[in-house]
């Protein structure tokens, strides 16, 4: 039956509205006769829509938030928020306010123009209705001005989050009058909307409880995950006031963001700890109309970038949006950026006689080298390829990003001498050093992809299957060698770590190719590295940090994350990275023993044992305490092992937070560090 297709009369809902209780439309609801009886005749039609729309997103959730564990929770929030978004662009709203409300249900409010309330004569409903649950109805009615650029899983549309709610209020002010509608069960309204007052100002405000039966992992919202989306979209829309208030503690937590720089100022606060070579970021913008191939229509692209180099090394600082979504994958505003760059830096290096005209070329990726930048395209019609459906397909986006940045950065260049020598002899120094270094990197990765020259220290496993094979990067030679014998030679390598890591985000490039520990990673895990990483060449699809629990240890695991974030991005951006949980307590009782992987679990178990207060227990100092078959019991069994997978939700903040962390500036670790006593992603099984 499941997969069968639906026909009329198999609903058994139990929610399906009688004609006569449905259908009670009375004068204040609709705005004329004509109307009235318009909707009456299509109420049949727009009903059986509504029920096959909201059974349809219930039955397969996937199919439209992609997931129904947090990320997909959280997904409900983005697109809410994106129609106050969308008004806001369309110039009509001025203040969005979020709040998490105790239990977990959200509001979000804003004094755009209100969604309209009269009959949709095509649904046959209200506006509200329309939108709330009619699937793709969107939150755009006509064509007046702007159109819907927002779109959190490219604009699922409001009716989604209505169907996977357990009940939504919606509150809409508009001419005068102010209008209310509840759904329940999952998107089926109680009764019609209504006219409950008279309203003074105007807006929508929409207040959702996430359906317990369909977001069964979890419906608690995270704070600083609303708190990045929140503070993104600001970023991202110059001059929009968003306010988060989270009401769940004792007190209150209010937030505002408001950056009338818009991408100008997400740019600076990336960069907030890093040494700028242009302290204010150029800023370039432009929109072009193009016409589609029915020769006819017109579509308005908008396209705007900010750019600001500084002292770090990095040369993966580009993040790309469209249509406020995360192109992670980059795509054709991406290409656009890279083409012009290259030609523009070049030209001004050549006019301003720093380089000879015969000398050779700098590169795309010479002139990224400590580049951030910011590009965000606002497009009708976006097309999205890639494995993750986030890389930008549309071609003609890279002509277009492509005249904004040379109309822009060029003008920028001629009329900010000093910063743009600065900027040009940087990029010089990291040409220099690309081919002083191409050599060491030629070497290592030929090594890392000769296998025959793994490093000594490699007990590797015999399996020659990525996909199951594990590489344990061990703290330590005698946890290393508890490891190696403890382990599953069919699947798991050991590599142990003769102490700290070189720290490569303060590291010149040299250095790091002299490094013996660095070298043994790339060599062992294959596939080379940066722009020539290929993540389908690693050799083991489990890269697993084992690191003791103290600081020492926390030092290790930064600084490894800090390598794989900066030489071998994709490992974390495909999940490959774990972080192993050895335990800290270990109980012997009648002769066995009991392990105990943090304080609250310590407790349980010695309620659990029925211990008597004082029962001895042993505080595992470090990895080396454990002899072989205890590591491999309580921290290497797949069967028995818990791990942290580590992945990276936002870029952007990912980067600042390696910086703020690892790089020159004492004080921003400091406050990183204060901030942020958790490090935790979310658990693997
Ligand atoms: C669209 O153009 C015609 C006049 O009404 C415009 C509109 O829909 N404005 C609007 C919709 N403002 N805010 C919304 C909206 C806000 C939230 C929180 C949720 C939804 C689905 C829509």
């Amino acid at each position: 039956m499941a997969d069968e297709e639906l026909k009329p009369g198999d609903f058994s809902t139990g929610n399906e509205f009688k004609e006569e209780e449905r259908f009670q439309y009375t004068k204040e609801d609709v705005t004329n006769e004509k109307e009235l009886e318009k909707a009456k005749a299509d109420y049949s039609a727009s009903d059986l829509q509504v029920l096959e729309g909201l059974e349809a997103v219930r039955k397969r959730p996937g199919m439209y938030i992609a997931t129904t564990a947090s990320a997909g929770l959280h997904h409900l929030v983005w697109e809410i928020i994106d129609n106050s978004i969308d008004e806001a662009l369309a110039g009509y709203c001025k203040h969005i306010n979020v709040y998490i409300h105790k239990g977990n249900s959200i509001t979000v409010s804003d004094d755009g123009r209100g969604v309209p309330v009269d009959i949709v004569a095509k649904s046959g409903l209200s506006g509200v209705e329309t939108v709330f649950t009619i699937l793709h109805a969107g939150g755009k009615f006509g064509g007046e001005g702007g159109y819907k650029v927002s779109g959190g899983l490219h604009g699922v549309g409001a009716s989604v989050v209505n169907a996977l709610s357990e009940w939504m209020d919606v509150t809409v002010n508009r001419d005068g009058g102010k209008y209310f509608l509840r759904f329940e069960k999952g998107g089926h309204p109680v009764g019609h909307l209504k006219r409950i007052g008279d309203a003074e100002g105007r807006g929508t405000t929409v207040t959702f409880q996430p359906d317990p039966t369909i977001f069964t992992e979890t419906t608690v919202y995270d704070y600083d995950t609303i708190q990045r989306h929140v503070r993104q979209m600001a970023f991202l829309n110059g001059g929009i006031e968003i306010t988060l208030t989270d009401e769940r503690g004792e007190v209150p937590v209010t937030e505002t963001f408001k950056y009338d720089g818009g991408i100008r100022e997400y740019v600076s606060y990336i960069d907030q700890n890093k040494i700028a070579v242009n302290p204010e970021p150029v800023y370039c913008q432009g929109a072009e109309e193009v016409t589609l191939a029915d020769g006819v229509t017109k579509e308005r692209i908008y396209a705007e970038v900010a750019l600001q180099w500084t002292d770090s090394y990095s040369q993966d600082g580009i993040y790309s949006f469209c249509n406020n979504i995360s192109t992670k994958e980059g795509g054709t505003h991406v290409e656009g950026l890279n083409l012009a760059l290259g030609r523009l830096i070049n030209d001004y290096a050549r006019r301003a006689k720093i380089i000879k005209e015969d000398d050779a070329n700098f590169k795309a990726e010479d002139c990224r080298e400590g580049l951030t930048a910011v590009i965000s395209v606002k497009h009708p019609n976006p097309q999205y390829e890639g494995q993750t459906k986030t890389k930008l397909g549309n071609s003609e986006v890279r002509k277009i990003v492509s005249t904004v940045i040379s109309d822009g950065l060029e003008r920028w260049l001629d009329e900010n001498p000093t910063e743009a020598r600065a900027i040009v002899e940087k990029i010089q120094l990291a040409s220099k050093a690309r081919d002083a270094a191409r050599i060491a990197r030629e070497k290592i990765r030929k090594s890392a992809l000769d296998i025959t020259t793994l490093p000594g220290k490699l007990a590797d496993c015999s399996s020659r299957d990525p996909e199951v094979c594990e590489l344990y990067i061990v703290e330590g030679n005698s946890a290393g060698g508890s490891a190696k014998t403890g382990r599953d030679r069919e699947t798991q390598a050991i590599l142990p770590l003769r102490g700290k890591i070189l720290n490569v985000e303060k590291a010149r490039e040299d250095r790091i190719w002299a490094n013996a520990e660095i070298g043994n990673m790339i060599t062992a895990i294959g596939g080379g590295i940066r722009e020539n990483f290929d993540v389908s060449k690693i050799r083991y699809h489990k890269i697993v940090i084992m690191t003791d629990a103290d600081v020492d240890g926390d030092h290790i695991r930064i600084l490894l994350l800090t390598f794989f974030y900066r030489f071998m991005r994709p490992l974390l951006d495909n999940g490959h990275v774990y972080i192993a949980q050895p335990p800290l307590y270990k109980i012997d009782y009648k002769g066995s023993p009991y392990y105990a992987y943090n304080d609250a679990q310590l407790e349980v178990l010695k309620k659990e044992l029925g211990l008597k207060p004082g029962h001895p227990f042993q505080r595992y100092k470090g990895l080396g305490e454990m002899d072989a078959q205890q590591l491999w019991e309580t921290t290497m069994d797949p069967k028995a092992r818990k791990m942290i997978r580590i992945t990276i939700e936002d870029a952007a903040q990912a980067e600042k937070a390696f910086t703020d962390l690892m790089g020159d500036e004492v004080a921003p670790r400091r406050k990183y560090i204060e901030e942020h006593a958790k490090f935790v992603k979310n658990l693997d099984i």
